[in-house]
């Protein structure tokens, strides 16, 4: 039958007409979908032996939305609210018949569709705020009228997810079938025609007052769970409207506040992350078509907290893995913990009994050496000792069958001497996961200059298997994780030696937009660890940071941390933290110690001077290869370490702050910190007498 263009094809079924939206990779709802779906309306209307239109979607998805991509240029008519209008106005039913993704603008535009079919595993969303918008096509405001506000507001001003059962429960959908999603809506029509069921408009249905009580609590939950965004108490302000304000006004006014937010600094720098996730994913010079190693069984060498966390990422993929300690004895005692980890994680609900079950049967406690000749993939995750890291390569390449990929979870050292020592260069590489590593979703996957092509496709592979996102970056000390923290910490540290407290860098961080501050984190992690990696880096220090021994002097008083409750706050029974006087007092006798007149320091200054060295570094990282792009180091900070995504990583915040203005910032502070923390990146210096950022003019 006719195509109503491209994107959307038609076929009929007696008196049904069914349009399908087949505009790959997503159905996205750009124009020519949007043009499409007009003309399967005007092919409905304009055939009497037509009495119903069934909306699809061609390929795995019913639609992801409206065109991202369109974002930021006038939307060409028709726009997305017209055909969403046009669709509930229509005088034949509509039923929608979801499976896939059902996601932004396509919920909208099956909210608007009279009836709803879904397919057993369809995944329904409004996740606009993501973007940093909300949804401007009737989702706030039909929504509410379908299924209630209390269930609305988690969908909208939290982008919560719904299955197809919950939204069959929710009344969302009218039916959920396991499998023949076609025949399953056409019957329906078929059944609608023989009960001469009447067209349900879901804008007709009254919504009920406002529960102010509701109301107060979706606020108070936004702004502790999305405190900083602006989107989402708007998105709850929206969905107010729902209730107060007849559908067509509120409708006027979701499209006003969608396209304010839509055009302000926080959706641009939603909109960024959004991209630069999936742009880092093709990696130049490394073809999609790259040969992949099989990676059926892993070994794990380490069961610090670091290598069980490894274990269970990769049980949670499927993969079999043999875990290893120092001692069989010691791996089977960690085997346990990952056992009464998984029973916790179903009672939580977090996991089924099968999954747990499941999971942990593929982590067997083994001996090194066994261990190792089994793998296709060993992950050597023991302590930071260079001497134990190259004799545990050189025996892994020495034992590893051929074709073994050989990884390192190093967050610092020399990838390219354990690569050397096991002989096998061609095979190693580094994964350096982030703790809790079965959490985080952020891995930097390191290659050295020897590291196979497709080594380096296996494991980004992997890594997405495991539900991580992989960022490729070069070897060489700190990647860029590390390397760019350890800028902001030194600068943290040195700000309290000339005159903030600890308290006060963290309020300043946690004000820009981080979950907490650089302090409060040490705290959390241990002090005595933080040592640790103090005292294996201090070779790489400057003579003022080896000077600045703040650490060791905590340490050496018992101040662990929040273990001891005691670091650099304290900590009361329920780990609240408190600023310690004698923190302060320690931090005033080793200023004086030093020579150093401590003065008032603003929070502009420590945000700077925080923000503005990771920059530097940043661009130092893109002037030395170590990634080949911007995006990555945004990907990473967003993911790695809560970078605020309303700001769109550090390398997007230096755009939108201007690199003049962080240039001025850094040839300001290289006058009163010194050349060798803060002379400017040439790149810097270059694009900022460009007028150009690192994204472009
Ligand atoms: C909206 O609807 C606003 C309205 O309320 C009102 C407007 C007035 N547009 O993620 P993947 C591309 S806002 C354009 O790798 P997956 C993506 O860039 C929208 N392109 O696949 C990638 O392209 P490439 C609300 C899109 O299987 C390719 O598709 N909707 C869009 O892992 C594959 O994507 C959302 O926020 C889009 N909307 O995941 C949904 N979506 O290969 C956003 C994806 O060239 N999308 N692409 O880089 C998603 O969550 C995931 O992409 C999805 C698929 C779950 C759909």
């Amino acid at each position: 039958m006719a195509e109503a263009g491209a994107a959307v094809t038609l076929r009929r079924d007696g008196e049904l007409l069914l349009a399908s939206i087949a505009h790959p990779p997503v159905n996205a709802l750009s124009h020519a979908v949007r043009a499409g779906l007009m003309a399967a309306l005007d092919a409905a209307r304009a055939d009497p032996a037509i009495r119903a239109l069934i909306l699809s979607g061609a390929g795995k998805n019913f639609s992801a939305g409206a065109d991202v991509r369109e974002f930021g240029q006038p939307f060409k008519a028709p726009e997305l609210g017209e055909v969403v209008e046009r669709t509930e106005a229509f005088g034949k039913p509509v039923i929608a018949a979801l499976h896939g993704n059902a996601l932004g603008g396509g919920l909208e535009l099956a909210l608007a569709c009279h009836f709803r079919i879904a397919l057993a595993g369809t995944r329904l969303a409004l996740p606009e705020v993501r973007l940093g918008i909300i949804p401007g096509a009737g989702g706030t405001q039909r929504l509410p009228r379908l299924i209630g506000a209390a269930a609305a507001l988690g969908v909208i001003a939290e982008a919560r997810e719904l299955s197809a059962a919950e939204a069959l429960k929710l009344g969302l959908v009218d039916e959920c079938v396991p499998d023949d999603l076609e025949g399953a809506a056409m019957r329906f029509a078929r059944r609608l025609f023989a009960e001469g069921r009447p067209i349900r408009r879901t804008g007709q249905i009254s919504p009920g007052p406002v529960d102010e009580a509701l109301f107060a609590e979706a606020q108070r939950g936004v702004s502790r769970r999305q405190r900083g965004f602006k989107a989402p108490p708007e998105a709850i302000r929206a969905v107010r409207l729902a209730h107060e304000l007849p559908l067509k006004e509120g409708l006027a006014r979701e499209l006003e506040i969608c396209m304010a937010l839509l055009n302000g600094e926080q959706s641009r720098a939603q909109r960024h992350a959004f991209a630069a996730e999936r742009e880092i994913a093709r990696i130049p010079g490394l073809p999609p078509d790259t040969q992949l190693r099989p990676l059926a069984r892993a070994a794990v060498i380490g069961c610090g907290v670091m290598g069980r966390g490894i274990a269970m990422a990769l049980a949670g993929a499927g993969i079999a893995v043999s875990l290893t300690g120092r001692s069989l004895a010691a791996a089977r005692e960690v085997h346990a913990a990952i056992g009464k980890s998984y029973e916790s994680a179903v009672t939580r609900g977090a996991l089924t009994a099968a999954q747990g079950a499941e999971r942990l049967g593929l982590i067997v406690a083994a001996e090194e050496d066994r261990a190792a000749g089994d793998a296709d993939l060993v992950i050597e995750a023991i302590s930071e000792d260079p001497e134990a890291k190259q004799a545990l390569f050189a025996r892994l390449g020495a034992r590893c069958r051929p074709g073994a990929i050989l990884a390192s979870n190093t967050s610092f050292l020399d990838l390219r001497a354990l690569a050397a020592a096991s002989g096998r260069p061609a095979d190693v590489a580094g994964l350096h996961f982030f703790n809790p590593a079965h959490l985080m979703r952020l891995v930097e996957v390191v290659r050295t200059t020897d590291t196979a092509p497709e080594v380096v496709a296996s494991l980004l592979g992997l890594a997405r298997r495991m539900g991580k996102i992989p960022v490729l970056v070069g070897a060489k000390e700190g990647f860029v994780a590390n390397r760019m923290l350890a800028r902001r910490s030194r600068e943290a540290l040195f700000l309290i030696e000339e005159g903030a407290l600890p308290e006060e860098v963290d309020r300043a961080l946690v004000n820009f937009g981080f979950p907490i501050g650089p302090f409060a984190v040490q705290d959390l992690g241990g002090l005595d660890v933080v040592l640790a990696t103090r005292r294996a880096r201090f070779g790489t220090l400057t003579e003022r940071e080896r000077q600045a021994d703040l650490l060791e002097q905590l340490v050496a008083a018992g101040r662990l941390g929040q273990k001891s409750a005691a670091g650099w706050y304290r900590y009361d029974a329920e780990r609240r933290a408190q600023p310690d006087p004698e923190v302060a007092a320690l931090i005033a006798r080793h200023a004086a110690r030093r020579g150093i007149v401590r003065r008032a320091i603003t929070e502009s200054e420590i945000t700077e001077r925080c923000l503005y060295a990771m920059i530097n570094e940043g661009a130092r990282l893109l002037e030395e290869g170590i990634v080949p792009r911007a995006q990555e180091i945004d990907v990473i900070w967003l993911h790695g370490f809560g970078f605020p995504a309303y700001r769109g990583g550090p390398m997007f915040h230096a755009d939108l702050t201007g690199l003049r203005q962080v240039l001025d910032g850094l040839t300001k502070y290289r006058g009163s910190v010194g050349d060798e923390y803060f002379s400017p990146a040439p790149l810097i210096e270059r694009l900022a007498q460009a007028g150009h950022g690192f994204y472009g003019p």
